[in-house]
């Protein structure tokens, strides 16, 4: 793929193709290299971090905010390449919405049905959002990359039911309450350092991990300024690009170290207001990632 100027801005065409699909990819973005130090840098804080003394799991950290708490999720989020990509979907004004690392460990059965990102955000049905995927390993069919229904963020947000099944990686194991054909899913498979884009109205999820290697996808999400949350609701986004203070979000600043004491106490209360929307109307167990 050529990028203009050495920019990873997308070509018209490519933007094109996100609005009539719903999702773009792959598009390289972050070199091996990068990726590979990326990988080894999350693995050493999964080294040293799994018993030492956070009040909360180490996963819940990596599978919520956790550009709130830990420096690489802000600066993977925050890498030139990947914001040149994302102002080709939101404009030159970008705020970074949420972050997590998703991960399938070896030969293990856990997935993620079927579901629109949107249908739980209270955001409502809105274009102004878009997840970028960042493979720091391969993620192919047998890894348990994303598969995509092409096209169906053209729909509304859908009706999902809640199953809480723990080989479900979703926080309520949210499934859409439709049947999604095999031949219906778009294989989104990536080598390490590519990106997929998806739409927050786009029916996508995953099959297990069947290969002898971990799937670490980088989950970035990203929301533009404009965009006004229903019924005042309090939420937050981190400013990454262009004029982000348009009083409608909470502005955080990037995290002043790895799990920095002021850092988890924002944690807390960012989790507290996005969990009474994210869980709202959840029967059994209802906290969001315990
Ligand atoms: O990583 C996965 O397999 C699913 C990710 C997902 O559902 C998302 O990025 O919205």
């Amino acid at each position: 793929m050529h990028y203009p100027n050495n920019k990873n801005y997308l070509k018209v065409e490519q933007k094109q193709q996100y609005w009539d699909d719903g999702y773009l990819f792959p598009i390289p973005a972050i070199s091996f290299e990068q990726s590979k130090a990326w990988r080894n840098e999350l693995e050493t804080i999964e080294t040293d971090w799994l018993d030492n003394g956070l009040s909360r799991p180490l996963n819940v950290y990596k599978r919520v905010n956790a550009h709130i708490v830990m420096p690489i999720a802000h600066d993977i989020a925050a890498h030139p390449a990947i914001l040149d990509v994302i102002e080709g979907v939101l404009g030159p004004d970008i705020m970074l919405y949420s972050t997590e690392f998703l991960i399938k460990e070896p030969q293990t059965k856990h997935l993620v049905t079927m579901h629109q990102d949107l249908a739980y955000w209270g955001l409502g049905e809105i274009d102004g959002i878009v997840t970028a995927w960042l493979a720091l390993s391969p993620a192919s069919k047998q890894s348990g990359c994303m598969e995509f229904v092409k096209s169906s963020h053209k729909t509304t947000i859908i009706p999902h039911e809640d199953s809480f099944d723990e080989l479900n990686l979703l926080s309520r194991g949210q499934e859409i309450k439709v049947d999604v054909a095999e031949q219906e899913k778009t294989c989104g498979a990536l080598s390490t350092g590519e990106l997929s884009l998806h739409h927050g109205l786009m029916i996508h999820g995953s099959g297990p991990n069947t290969t002898h290697d971990r799937r670490i996808g980088v989950v970035i999400r990203y929301i533009s300024p404009h965009v006004k949350k229903p019924n005042e609701v309090r939420d937050y986004g981190v400013p990454m690009r262009g004029n982000c203070d348009r009083g409608n979000f909470i502005l955080c600043a990037p995290p002043k170290g790895l799990f920095h004491p002021d850092d988890l106490l924002s944690y807390e209360k960012i989790r507290e207001d996005q969990a009474q929307v994210m869980m709202a109307g959840a029967k059994g167990n209802t906290a969001m990632y315990s």
